[in-house]
């Protein structure tokens, strides 16, 4: 997986500072990736989801700046990105990569905090694209940064709320709440069960290498293909639901009355969008019940469900992704389903540690076969979350 740069991620953000500020950073911070174990396009209907952070972080070097002023330099692009508070102040107006640090100091001045000029330096080992929250871990290490070096009086507890708001109010994406609490709360050895309404967390012991097991990671690499505009339409559809049914959120249509539910909405596409959030959610409250009893491989059938209803119901995969999936069940996966907000990204499945390599070649066998370009492929483990280093 990653995309061939080479060398200690944080050497390189270092380096960058060094190299585009002539000075030494005065600190440096890092935000991992993550997957999302079970619960998908939960978040947004005030549910349930299950993620952990990943081993690949994205790390922020750092300095105070003159007031008012913010630089950014990414080894994304040659130039580094310059912007005062005029244009912080106004969403949209920072654009590309750099809208995600324009976007997080917008929140934390919305929030009325007074947010410290800064020179930045980032560097980053999440892929850019891969549906492993890339922007949510550039959101996060820059929110620790700024934080840290203006020392901000903002409890962690609310760290995650406001990144989100830098992508929902000034990058401009819906997403929900899932991304950034991963990024920032998760913690090593363990997924973490977030309730999406009250924010409330449990953090739930998951390590499969202790049960013989490995998480394999396939990068389907397939182009995201209207990512965006599909995943608004997806919360839309999941409101006007919400709606109908009378009710605040998906969330408060319990599993028992689901089908009382479904009878209520008369278009077979919104029955079926309605269909996963429900069963989603019920899904992820029984793998934790599993993981919690220490049953880690028989969680394997509910991931390949939930891909299933991701793939019939949401209709939100694409045949990359759907042959990833069937391979690595081909191959022996005990469990596989696509991660994240669809339409291309990654696929993880629930493998014996001693069969990793023998799926991952199954699923790149499966994808040379179809004409589609190589899988990236990588075994993970529960990493922690957001933290100066
Ligand atoms: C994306 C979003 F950012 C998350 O909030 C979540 O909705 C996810 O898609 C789907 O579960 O990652």
């Amino acid at each position: 997986m990653g995309d061939g740069r080479r060398g200690d991620v944080t050497d390189r953000a270092t380096a960058g500072f060094r190299q585009r500020y002539g000075a030494e950073p005065a600190g440096r911070w890092a935000a991992p990736g993550r997957v999302n174990l079970i619960g998908e396009h939960t978040d947004y209907n005030d549910g349930f989801v299950l993620p952990f952070a990943l081993p690949l972080r994205t790390v922020v070097a750092a300095a105070p700046g003159p007031d008012r002023r913010w630089t950014v330099w990414s080894e994304l692009d040659d130039e580094p990105v310059e912007f005062g508070a005029e244009e912080a102040d106004d969403p949209g107006r920072v654009d590309g990569w750099a809208a995600y640090v324009a976007g997080v100091v917008w929140a934390l001045r919305a929030a009325g905090l007074d947010v410290p000029g800064a020179r930045l330096a980032i560097a980053s080992d999440v892929p850019v694209g891969s549906g492993l929250s890339s922007s949510a871990a550039i959101e996060s290490a820059v929110l620790a940064a700024l934080v840290d070096l203006g020392a901000l009086d903002l409890p962690a507890e609310r760290w995650p709320r406001l990144a989100q708001r830098a992508e929902n109010d000034y990058v401009g994406a819906p997403t929900g709440i899932m991304d950034q609490s991963a990024v920032i709360r998760g913690r090593e050895g363990h997924a973490l069960f977030l309730d999406c309404r009250t924010e409330e967390v449990e953090q739930i012991p998951f390590d499969p290498a202790a049960a013989g097991l490995a998480v394999l990671v396939v990068d389907s690499r397939a182009p995201h293909r209207h990512a965006d505009g599909e995943y608004a339409a997806r919360r839309k559809s999941c409101e006007r639901a919400a709606a109908t049914l009378g009710v605040a959120a998906l969330r408060d249509v319990p599993t028992a009355d689901l089908d009382t539910a479904l009878a209520r909405l008369d278009d077979d596409e919104t029955r079926r969008r309605v269909r996963h959030v429900v069963t989603e959610d019920q899904r992820v409250l029984d793998t934790v019940a599993l993981l919690r009893a220490g049953r880690v491989r028989e969680i394997g059938p509910l991931l390949t469900a939930s891909h299933a209803s991701m793939r019939y119901d949401f209709e939100i995969t694409v045949p990359e992704v759907d042959t990833a999936v069937e391979a690595a069940l081909a191959a022996g996966a005990h469990g596989a389903r696509m991660t994240g907000g669809g339409f291309g990204g990654c696929v993880l499945a629930l493998v014996d540690a001693d069969a990793a390599d023998t799926v991952a070649d199954a699923v790149a066998a499966a994808y040379a076969e179809r004409g589609f370009a190589a899988p990236g492929t990588l075994t993970v483990q529960p990493a922690g979350g957001a933290t100066r280093l």
